[in-house]
């Protein structure tokens, strides 16, 4: 629905917060997602025209029954078209929110949105193929092997990372520092490919984290590590995307180097609110059912953070 879509202004890509976006194509709409299948294979969009076609079509060709989410946060490249054509299989389904509420929260809306209907896997990628989805079974294959949760790793013994430059300076040093500080025995703190059991989680871990930006990788990890729930780590390659920009913020670098500040001075278990009711949930503004209570106190639409109807 274009109803949510106010003002002209492109969102500063530094305060994705909030910021309400401008789409210049017409704004196709999109019908509430179904589940068909029992595993949900979460991407989150922003101006991914050049890949996600290829992406959807690849996770949908795997030896793996699943449904693919999009939550897509004001794309202006042709992304929406690319994925009016994907949502014609009833295996895919869009999310698309009134602005660039930023990845985490996109992330936080799959996590709500995988519970809300009863889901039992959720696995999570970047849409620029710089994660591999044909490495979707590996992950999946170490949950059915007893992990509650998997994580692509590109630091575990094996795996491979493309970045060259100060971003490869930057992923290996927040990645060391963030095991040395935490001491937890993982090596990849930072990268979204991930598989979880939703039964093993408990509802409202993950998606009531204060992060709505990249943070949200790190703090989720640590609150599922320190929930005591079982881990693995699968090598993987990762490659620099090939088309379109990064869309990380230079300030979500500071985010990053707080939250480890953060978790590395307390290293209880995370204190989180439960998932609200349906009543309470549903979103006064987008009458979505995404509403949770965010750091365990704020009450917030993951759906549209209060700025009306997604679609
Ligand atoms: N829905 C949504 N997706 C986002 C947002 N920011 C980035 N993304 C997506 O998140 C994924 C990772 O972003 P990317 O720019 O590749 O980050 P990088 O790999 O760390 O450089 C890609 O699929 C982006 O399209 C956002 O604010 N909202
Ligand atoms: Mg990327």
């Amino acid at each position: 629905m274009a109803g949510a879509i106010a003002g002209g202004v492109e969102p500063s890509i530094d305060d994705p917060k909030r910021a309400v976006s401008t789409p210049e194509q017409p704004m196709p709409a999109f019908p509430p997602p179904r589940r068909t299948a029992d595993t949900l294979v979460f991407v989150p969009t922003y101006n991914e025209a050049g890949t996600i076609g290829a992406l959807v079509e690849r996770v949908l060709a795997l030896p793996v029954r699943a449904d693919v989410l999009v939550v897509d946060d004001g794309s202006t490249d042709g992304t929406l078209g690319v994925l009016a054509q994907a949502a014609a299989d009833p295996r895919v389904g869009v999310i698309r929110r009134p602005g660039k509420l930023g990845l985490g929260s996109a992330h936080k809306l799959a996590w709500l949105h995988a519970r809300r209907h009863g889901y039992a896997r959720l696995v999570t990628l970047d849409a620029d193929l710089s994660h591999d989805p044909a490495d979707i079974p590996r992950l999946l294959a170490a949950l059915d092997d007893g992990a509650e949760v998997a994580i692509g790793s590109r630091f575990a013994p094996g795996g491979r990372l493309d970045y060259r430059g100060w971003r490869r300076l930057l992923s290996r040093t927040a990645n060391a520092l963030a095991r040395g500080m935490l001491r937890l025995p993982i090596r990849e703190f930072t990268t979204s490919l991930r598989a979880a059991r939703l039964d093993r989680v408990p509802a409202g871990l993950v998606e009531t984290i204060g992060a709505d930006g990249y943070a949200f990788f790190l703090v989720c990890v640590v609150r599922l590590a320190r929930q005591g729930l079982a881990i693995a780590e699968i090598p993987i390659h990762f490659r620099d995307r090939s088309h379109g920009v990064s869309k990380i913020p230079r300030l979500e670098i500071l985010r990053g180097a707080k939250n480890l500040l953060r978790l590395a001075a307390n290293r209880r278990a995370a204190d989180f609110a439960p998932l609200l009711g349906p009543d309470e949930s549903r979103c006064p503004a987008c009458e979505g059912p995404y509403r949770v209570m965010v750091a365990g106190s704020r009450p917030e639409c993951l759906a549209c953070a209060g700025h009306g109807r997604s679609s």
